[in-house]
């Protein structure tokens, strides 16, 4: 017997999520993933013309989407910011997405960029998650996904504020997971592979790296951000209500051979 979408487990109708760091990229493509299923979403980002052109966007392709103007690095504006939201709404489902890149060398770095990576990077989801949890252990439950790295597990040389904060949030997806799984709240993360977008676009305009990188990986090409939306949903659904602490990577292969 097929599953018809409306009693499938991976239907997000009537979910509600919050995915910071979404105007564009990764975020952006997470959030239209879960909308593709249902989900109505609430973008998140900093700068407010391109969270306003990334809602307008979503809601031309037909979704319900809608704004929330905050810099998640800061504990009073993530109080404001999440307070706003949940006054239109609850927050089913939360994607810690917001991240930066600053590729430097361990030698050279200074200390306030490795602390401006770690704070946009790692702690950003704690001060997000924190405000988000409880109304959703009030309401029986709900669903945190972060999205981690191929740094989560692995380094690679001027990469080190980050591999180092990715690698933070996989262990901090765990916390969460001890903390708050007893109240049917799921954490888990999404470590993508090297996918085209802005942030790797430096990456990907170098030939040489570019064809390391599809040499490396075993599907042999970069991912696609759209290809990532797949694990969101799941891990958005009630098809991983049992999955907690975990993290898919989407790398076509690439952690899985030497
Ligand atoms: C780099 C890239 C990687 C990718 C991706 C891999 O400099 O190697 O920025 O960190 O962004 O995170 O998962
Ligand atoms: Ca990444």
């Amino acid at each position: 017997m097929t599953v018809s979408l409306t009693t499938s487990l991976f239907d997000l109708t009537g979910r509600r999520a919050l995915i910071t760091g979404s105007s564009s990229g990764i975020g952006l493509e997470l959030a239209r993933g879960l909308a593709q299923h249902g989900a109505s979403v609430v973008l998140n980002g900093r700068d407010g013309g391109r969270l306003e052109a990334a809602v307008h966007r979503l809601r031309s392709e037909g979704f319900e989407a809608s704004g929330a103007l905050f810099d998640v690095t800061g504990e009073a504006g993530v109080k404001a910011g999440v307070a706003e939201v949940l006054t239109t709404g609850p927050i089913d489902i939360l994607v810690n997405n917001a991240g930066i890149q600053r590729r430097i060398s361990l030698l050279d770095v200074t200390l306030a960029t490795w602390d401006e990576v770690l704070r946009n990077n790692l702690t950003s989801a704690l001060l997000v998650s924190r405000e988000v949890v409880p109304a959703m252990i009030a309401r029986g439950g709900g669903k945190i996904i972060c999205t981690l790295s191929l740094m989560s597990e692995v380094g690679r040389r001027t990469t080190g504020p980050y591999t180092a904060s990715k690698g933070g949030l996989k262990m901090l997806v765990k916390a969460m997971c001890a903390e708050w799984a007893e109240h049917n709240v799921q954490i888990n993360g999404i470590g993508p592979g090297y996918f085209e977008t802005e942030m790797t676009a430096p990456l990907m305009q170098d030939e040489q790296f570019s064809g390391w990188v599809r040499g490396r990986t075993p599907a042999g090409r970069w991912g696609q951000p759209q290809e990532l939306a797949g694990a969101a949903v799941f891990l958005a659904s009630k098809a991983s209500d049992f999955v907690n602490g975990q993290v898919i990577y989407v790398d076509g292969g690439m952690l899985a051979i030497l």
